[in-house]
C-alpha cells in the first residue's frame, strides 16, 4: 500500500480558494483535508468540500461521451466513443463556422476558478474560431465596475488583518455559509472587543451573531450609505488630512451628501432615523479613537438595479474616515484586482483575425438571446452553445426563457460537465469532464493574496478528459496548427502570472507547485498612503469616468425596478420582494446532487415573516405557489421572523429536476440589468406566494374553499 499526500486548490467561486492536502492511497483519493499551514485555510474546510471525494466518486459521474437520443431537456442519452463525438462536434461547428462563427458562442462561469481549466485553451479555440465572446456578468460585474470607479481596481483590506479590526460592518454578506475563513477572523475580532453590525433584509446565520442587524429593504443600500456620509461629514466625523490628499471631489460629494438626512434614508430604507444616525456615529467614532473600521462589502446587496453605485458609495466611505490607514480597516470587496493574471499568455486575444466581426453577447440575457432571430443589429442567431463550467438552465435568469432557448431543436449545444445536470439535459453532445483531483490547475482567488497550485492527486476516473484536452481536441479538429493548441497544463500553468509586475515578480510553477501557495508582494495597509488605481490616483468621489460613460459622476440612489416605491401598480399585484441567496450546503447549483449535502438542506423552501404568512393562511411546512409574470414554483414554507415583513427568502441554487414541479427560483427572477456591469437583478424581484390548495390533504381542500 503507498500512501501520498498531494497539494491541491479548492476550484470552487468561493472567497477563500482554500488549500487542499489530498490523501491517495494506491490511486484513490481518500480524504481531502485543509493545508493547516496555509494561513487562511487554516486546517479547516466547508462542509461541502470536506466531502470533495463523494462528489468525485460519486456514482452518477459522467465517464464516457453520450450523444442525445430524447427530446431536448428529456435527458436520454446513448453512450458513444470519443472519436464519434469529436467527429459530429467537428462537423458541426465547422458548418456554422463556414457561414458565420460568431453564430458560436461559447457559455463559461465558475463551475472551476482555475486559470487554466477556466478560460484559457478555451478562449484560444474560440478565438482562432472567431466564435462570439461571452459577456461573463452573472456574480460579480456591477459592483466590480461600482469599486472600480471609486478604488481604481478590486484591491481592499488584506483578510489576515480583519481579527485586528474594531468595528466590522458585514454589508450584503452571509459569510457564516459563504465565507466562513474570514468569518473565524471577525470572531477573533469580536473576542478581542470589536463591534460587529450586519447590514441585510434578512437575519442570517451570521446577522444572528453580530452585535446589531439593520434589516434595511433590499436594494436601497446606495441611500444608508449615503446616510452614513451624511452624519459623518454633519458631526464632523472626518479625517480631512486623508481627504485633502488622497481625494477627489469632496466639495461636490458634500453637497450630494447633505441631501441625504437620516429621515429620508430611513424612510427610503424601511428603518429608523435613530439606526441611520447611531450607524454613522458609530463608523465615525473611530477618527476619534484612532481604532480600524472596516467594512466587508459582498455580493447579496449588488443584485439589484442600483447595485454598482451602492459598492460604490459603500467604497467612499473609509477615505472619508481615513480607515485606509490602518491595515486592519478599509473595505474589501473582492482582492482579484491583485493579481497580474497574465491573459494575453492564456487567452491569445491575437488569435482573433484582425477586421472580422466579434459580437459579444452577455451571459446574464441567455433566455433572449437564444430566441433572438438574425438582424443587423444582433448579427447571426446564436446556432450553437459550448457549456462548460456553467450550469445556465438552473442559474441564469428567467428560467422559462432559458429552457425555451435551450429547448430549440436547430440549436446545437455542447456541454462539458461532471453530472447531468438541467442544463446537460438539454445537450446534443455531452462530454465527462475531470474534476480538481484529476487535473492540473494554477488560482488566483478573491478572498486572500496567495498564488495557489492544484496538482493533480489521481488519474481521470473512466473516459473523463480535463476541459483544456477536450478543447485541444477540438481544435486539432477544425485543423488549427498554432503552437499553442499543443501546450501542456503545465506549460500554460507557467504563463499564468505576469513576472514583470512586481507584485508576482518570484512567481515560478515548479517551485509553486511544490509549496502549494505563495503569497503575492503586498502592502499590509493597500492605500494608507493613497495610491489609488484610479485615473487620478486618488479615491474619487466625483467620477469623470462615469461621467463620460454616461453614469451619474457622484454618489447616489437608484430605486429596484420592482418595490412597492419604484412600481406601486406591481406591488399590488405582487407585494413581495424576493432574494435567493445561497443555500449553506449548497455552491451555487454545485453539489446540489450530493445527497448527504442535499440531506442537509431538505427540500426547497421559502422563509416568510409570520404576518405575511399570517394574512395568506400559511403555515410552517406547507406548500406555497411563488409566483409572479414570469412564473412560477412550488416551494416549501418556513414561517420566520428572521425575514423582514414584505420579505420572502429562497434558498438556492437548486437543481429543478430535484423539485418536485420541476422548477427554481429563477423561474421567477428577471433578465432586467444593474445601473454598471451589465449584471443580472435576481434579488430585485416582486412575488406573490399562495398556499397550493393541490398539495392540501383532502379534507383539508374541502375545508378550505
Ligand atoms: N456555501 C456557499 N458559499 C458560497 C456560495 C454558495 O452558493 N454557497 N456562492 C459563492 C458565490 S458565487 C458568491 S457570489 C458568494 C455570494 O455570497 P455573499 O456575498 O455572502 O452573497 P449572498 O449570499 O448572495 O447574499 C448575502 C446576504 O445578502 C443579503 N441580501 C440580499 N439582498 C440584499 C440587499 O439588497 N441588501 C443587503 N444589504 N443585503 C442583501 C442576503 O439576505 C444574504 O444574507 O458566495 C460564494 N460562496
Ligand atoms: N436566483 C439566483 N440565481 C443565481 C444566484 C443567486 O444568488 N440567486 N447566484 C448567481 C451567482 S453569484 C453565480 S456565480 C452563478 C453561478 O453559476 P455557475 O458558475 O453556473 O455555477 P454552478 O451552478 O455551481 O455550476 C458550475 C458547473 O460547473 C461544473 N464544473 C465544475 N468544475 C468543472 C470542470 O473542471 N469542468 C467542467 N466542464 N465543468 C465543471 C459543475 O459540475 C457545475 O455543474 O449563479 C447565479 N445565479
Ligand atoms: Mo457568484
Amino acid at each position: 500500500m503507498t500512501t501520498t499526500i498531494v497539494r491541491a486548490t479548492c476550484p470552487h467561486d468561493c472567497p477563500d480558494t482554500c488549500a487542499l492536502l489530498v490523501t491517495v492511497t494506491d490511486g484513490v483519493a481518500t480524504e481531502v483535508k485543509g493545508d493547516p499551514n496555509h494561513p487562511t485555510t487554516a486546517g479547516v474546510l466547508c462542509t461541502k468540500v470536506s466531502r470533495y471525494t463523494e462528489r468525485t466518486y460519486h456514482p452518477d459521474r459522467l465517464l464516457y461521451p453520450m450523444r442525445r437520443v430524447g427530446k431536448k431537456g428529456e435527458g436520454k442519452f446513448e453512450r458513444i466513443s470519443w472519436d464519434q463525438a469529436l467527429a459530429v462536434v467537428g462537423e458541426r461547428l465547422g458548418a456554422i463556422a463556414a457561414r458565420d462563427p460568431q453564430g458560436i458562442l461559447p457559455y463559461s462561469y465558475a463551475g472551476t476558478m482555475g486559470l487554466v481549466q477556466g478560460e484559457a485553451m478555451a478562449t484560444r479555440f474560440f478565438n482562432r474560431l472567431g466564435a462570439s465572446n461571452l459577456d461573463r456578468t452573472i456574480c460579480a460585474s456591477a459592483g466590480g465596475a461600482g469599486y472600480e470607479y471609486t478604488i481604481g481596481a478590486k484591491i481592499g483590506t488584506d483578510s489576515e488583518q480583519v481579527q485586528d479590526a474594531k468595528l466590522i460592518i458585514i454589508w450584503g454578506g452571509n459569510p457564516i455559509a459563504s465565507n466562513l475563513h474570514v468569518w473565524t477572523r471577525m470572531q477573533e475580532a469580536k473576542r478581542r472587543g470589536a463591534k460587529l453590525i450586519a447590514i441585510d433584509p434578512y437575519r442570517s446565520l451570521t446577522a444572528e451573531k453580530c452585535h446589531q442587524h439593520i434589516a434595511l429593504l433590499p436594494g436601497t443600500d446606495a441611500a444608508l450609505a449615503l446616510g452614513i456620509m451624511h452624519v459623518l461629514i454633519n458631526e464632523n466625523l472626518l479625517d480631512a488630512d486623508y481627504i485633502e490628499r488622497y481625494t477627489l471631489g469632496f466639495a461636490r460629494l458634500r453637497a450630494r451628501a447633505l441631501e441625504w438626512p437620516p429621515e429620508r434614508v430611513a424612510a427610503v430604507c424601511g428603518i429608523s432615523a435613530a439606526e441611520v444616525l447611531q450607524l454613522g456615529r458609530d463608523y465615525g467614532a473611530t477618527v476619534r479613537s484612532g481604532a480600524a473600521s472596516l467594512i466587508r462589502v459582498n455580493y447579496g446587496l449588488q443584485r439589484v438595479r442600483g447595485g454598482g453605485m451602492a459598492v460604490r458609495n459603500i467604497a467612499c466611505l473609509p477615505a472619508l474616515t481615513g480607515a485606509w490607514r490602518h491595515a486592519a480597516g478599509g473595505v474589501q470587496l473582492s482582492l482579484s484586482g491583485a493579481f497580474p493574471v497574465d491573459k494575453a499568455a492564456l487567452k491569445r486575444p491575437d488569435l482573433r483575425r484582425q477586421n472580422t466581426p466579434s459580437r459579444t453577447i452577455n451571459m446574464s440575457t441567455i433566455g433572449d438571446d437564444l430566441l433572438r432571430p438574425a438582424s443587423a443589429a444582433f448579427g447571426p442567431r446564436i446556432d450553437a452553445l459550448i457549456v462548460y463550467n456553467a450550469n445556465p438552465v438552473a442559474v441564469a435568469p428567467e428560467s422559462v426563457k432559458v429552457a425555451q432557448g435551450f429547448a430549440r431543436e436547430d440549436l446545437f449545444t455542447v456541454v462539458l460537465e461532471h453530472f447531468q445536470t438541467d442544463t446537460a439535459d438539454y445537450a446534443d453532445i455531452l462530454l465527462p469532464a475531470t474534476t480538481q483531483l484529476e487535473h492540473v490547475d494554477v488560482h488566483s482567488a478573491y478572498g486572500h493574496y496567495y498564488m495557489m497550485a492544484n496538482n493533480a492527486a489521481i488519474a481521470p476516473l473512466g473516459e473523463a478528459k480535463s476541459n483544456t484536452e477536450i478543447f485541444r481536441l477540438f481544435a486539432a479538429g477544425m485543423g488549427f496548427d498554432e503552437d499553442c493548441f499543443k501546450e501542456s497544463d503545465q506549460t500554460i500553468a507557467s504563463q499564468a502570472f505576469d513576472r514583470s509586475n512586481a507584485r508576482a515578480a518570484d512567481f515560478n510553477w515548479e517551485v509553486l507547485k511544490q509549496a502549494g501557495w505563495q503569497k503575492l508582494a503586498m502592502p499590509t495597509a493597500p492605500f494608507a498612503h493613497g495610491g489609488f488605481a484610479t485615473p487620478s490616483g486618488k479615491c474619487e468621489f466625483f467620477s469623470a469616468r462615469m461621467q463620460a460613460d454616461g453614469l451619474e459622476p457622484l454618489p447616489a440612489y437608484t430605486a429596484p425596478y420592482e418595490s412597492a416605491a419604484s412600481n406601486p401598480a406591481l406591488a399590488a399585484k405582487y407585494p413581495l420582494a424576493m432574494i435567493s441567496p445561497p443555500a449553506r450546503n449548497f455552491l451555487n447549483s454545485s453539489f446540489v446532487n450530493v445527497q448527504s449535502l442535499r440531506d442537509m438542506e431538505g427540500e426547497p423552501q421559502l422563509a416568510l415573516h409570520p404576518a405575511d404568512a399570517a394574512a395568506r393562511d400559511i403555515a410552517s411546512g406547507d406548500t406555497v405557489r411563488v409566483f409572479n409574470d414570469r412564473g412560477s414554483m412550488l416551494v416549501k414554507a418556513q414561517v420566520t421572523d428572521k425575514a423582514r415583513p414584505g420579505l420572502v427568502v429562497g434558498w438556492s441554487i437548486w437543481w429543478k429536476k430535484f423539485a418536485a414541479d420541476g422548477k427554481n427560483v429563477n423561474e421567477v427572477t428577471s433578465q432586467k440589468l444593474t445601473d454598471m456591469g451589465n449584471a443580472p437583478t435576481f434579488y430585485d424581484v416582486l412575488v406573490e406566494v399562495a398556499l397550493d390548495r393541490k398539495a392540501l390533504p383532502k379534507a383539508a381542500q374541502k375545508a378550505s374553499v
